[in-house]
């Protein structure tokens, strides 16, 4: 689906700049955008509300550019973006353009920009605990990751209690999953992930050991991905009835990149 309201030529006076000058004085700034929205059901109903209003999206963006003051293009243009996507729900992404055409180079010349690209992702994340409270370890993981910015938490899976795999001498384990859409890069996520599973006192002591809370990241959209820091997907989800059960009830039609299959076929397959 490739449907776009186009913005072309915002004009928008604002502070921005590295110079004092620039930031005391203001200049001239000009906003292109590209919204992504599906807009089917705007075409064939003809309803406002079915739509994101472009006048309401002006004026926003208006505001967001003049309400703050960035040194770098780049960071007021990053603003905006996330801003917007974010009061828009609906959108799924969104170029944005911003234009400084009286940029102090001393030179002559047309226009300068930055032009950015973003969109939500989605993802999957596994939590799992079997040290002290396990639920409330959980329930407060659930919570943290709400309230991360830049992030809509979406359907949260029942815990369930599971026997521990892999390293067996340890208590009984509470798991569960849940789907959360995402502004941040993988990188940016899993750092986040790492510092909710820090505020639950997580100690790192013996792999795949016991543990108040941990955090692992399943799936980011369809990416596949193998770095000393990052593996997507997660490796071992097929092996993992503590991982395919709970995600099996969020989401069973979700299928593994790499394996071709179905999140409840995996399950299945488990026997
Ligand atoms: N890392 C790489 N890819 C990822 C990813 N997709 N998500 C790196 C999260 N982390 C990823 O993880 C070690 C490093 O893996 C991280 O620093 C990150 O850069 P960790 O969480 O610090 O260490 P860990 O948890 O001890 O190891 P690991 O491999 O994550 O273990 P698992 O896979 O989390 O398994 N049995 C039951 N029933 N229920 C469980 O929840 N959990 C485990 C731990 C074992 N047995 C279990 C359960
Ligand atoms: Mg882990």
């Amino acid at each position: 689906m490739a449907d776009e309201i186009r913005i072309r030529g915002l004009e928008v006076y604002a502070h921005h700049g590295v110079y004092e000058e620039e930031a005391r004085l203001g200049q001239r700034f000009i906003v292109d955008m590209s919204l992504r929205l599906d807009t089917r059901r705007a075409g064939l109903g003809d309803e406002l509300e079915s739509s994101v209003d472009y006048g309401e999206v002006c004026h926003f963006v208006t505001a967001c550019l003049q309400e703050k003051r960035f040194k770098l293009i780049e960071a007021a243009a990053e603003y905006c973006a996330a801003a917007v996507l974010e009061r828009w729900g609906q959108l799924e992404g969104l170029a944005l353009e911003l234009h400084k055409p009286s940029a102090p180079i001393g030179l002559p010349f047309a226009d300068v920009s930055v032009r950015i690209e973003r969109c939500w992702h989605r993802t999957y994340i596994a939590l799992g605990s079997n040290l002290g409270d396990r639920r409330a370890y959980l329930e407060g993981a659930v919570e943290a990751l709400r309230g991360l910015p830049h992030c809509r938490l979406g359907a949260v899976s029942g815990f369930i209690e599971t026997e521990p795999f892999g390293y067996t001498e340890q208590p009984p384990f509470l798991n569960g999953c849940l789907e959360l859409d995402t502004l941040l890069v993988p990188l940016e996520l899993l750092e986040a992930l790492q510092g909710i599973e820090r505020s639950a006192h997580r100690e790192r002591k013996i792999h795949w050991g016991p543990r108040t809370l941990d955090l692992d990241l399943l799936f980011y959209d369809g990416l596949v991905l193998d770095t000393d820091r990052l593996t997507l997907p997660h490796p071992g989800i097929a092996e993992r009835r503590f991982v395919l059960e709970p995600l099996c009830e969020i989401a069973p039609g979700l299928r593994h990149p790499l394996l071709g299959r179905t999140v409840r076929q995996l399950l299945s397959e488990l026997g």
